[in-house]
């Protein structure tokens, strides 16, 4: 078979789509008609503001229109709300944490990746490219209490910047494990240092992007979900020092406390690092 497919803009856009549709929240929002009323009042008015101080047009009103079709069409709201808005709401939800920093999930995660002991290789393909690396650490209570059966589930883009399920031709689980931690909260995940990721630059979030004028950049990072029995689950990613697009993240989500610093394994390939997690009780 001589076909490569492409990842494209639509493909994935339709997979985080899909993908979002399957989430439960373990709380539902519940429509309080005085909540409503309140924040679309509040966003109808920020924009009828913007209308009236820019002189919008028209023309631009139809620009906006068809644009907000065609994110719908091209199955990237998903993609939109996470990179443009989420850093926000995960700021409000996380205010009163005193444990480590959360920060945004983005639109690739897939729940029950497979389970795996707490000193693993992550799934990858046989000669996976990118550079080794050593990712290890502990998970405590914020009483310092090493929490036994911690899960560190994880997930990141490969070498090229690409995630399984959400581009063609990778394994189904490709760089996605849930991680059991022993006894003492510790983990020892072996997997590749990924790539910084590219918004797709063939759909409508791509199309802003180039209108505007901006980059189309995340910088490399892990994504994790870190949890342990009566302590709050803990959603983060970790980002890498003095990697492109750390001070420069389209999705506002880098804050200082989770840029890792890998250094050099001594006798061998790769880098290695130890980072803790600490859970409030919950
Ligand atoms: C990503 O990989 C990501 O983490 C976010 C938040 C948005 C788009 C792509
Ligand atoms: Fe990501």
């Amino acid at each position: 078979d001589t076909i490569t497919e492409q990842a494209t803009a639509a493909a994935s856009g339709a997979a985080a789509t899909e993908q979002f549709r399957n989430k439960q929240r373990t709380e539902t929002a519940g429509v309080d008609t005085r909540r409503v009323d309140t924040l679309v009042s509040e966003l109808l008015a920020a924009a009828h503001d913007i209308i009236r101080r820019h002189k919008v047009t028209y023309a631009e009103y139809d620009v906006l229109k068809s644009w907000l079709i065609q994110v719908g069409e091209d199955g990237e709201w998903p993609l939109f709300l996470d990179v443009w808005l989420e850093n926000v709401v995960e700021e409000v939800a996380g205010e009163n944490r005193e444990g480590s920093k959360g920060t945004i999930e983005g639109p690739y995660y897939i729940p029950d990746a497979p389970i795996l002991p707490a000193e693993a290789t992550l799934p990858m393909r046989d000669g996976e490219e990118g550079t080794p690396l050593l990712f290890q650490g502990q998970v405590t209570s914020v009483d310092g209490t090493p929490l036994s059966g911690a899960t560190v589930d994880i997930w990141h883009a490969d070498n090229d910047g690409y995630y399984s399920q959400f581009a063609p031709g990778l394994p189904e689980w490709n760089l996605r494990g849930t991680v059991i931690a022993d006894d003492q909260g510790h983990f020892k995940i072996h997997t590749i240092e990924p790539a910084p990721y590219q918004i797709p630059t063939d759909g409508s979030c791509g199309r802003l992007i180039a209108a505007a004028g901006w980059h189309a950049w995340r910088p490399a990072h892990l994504h994790l979900k870190v949890s342990a029995p009566g302590h709050q689950l803990i959603t983060t990613q970790l980002y890498f020092q003095g990697g492109s697009y750390v001070e420069d993240d389209i999705a506002s989500a880098v804050k200082p406390e989770l840029i890792l610093a890998p250094t050099p394994v001594a006798d061998g390939d790769g880098s290695e690092v130890t980072h803790d997690f600490v859970l409030d009780k919950g």
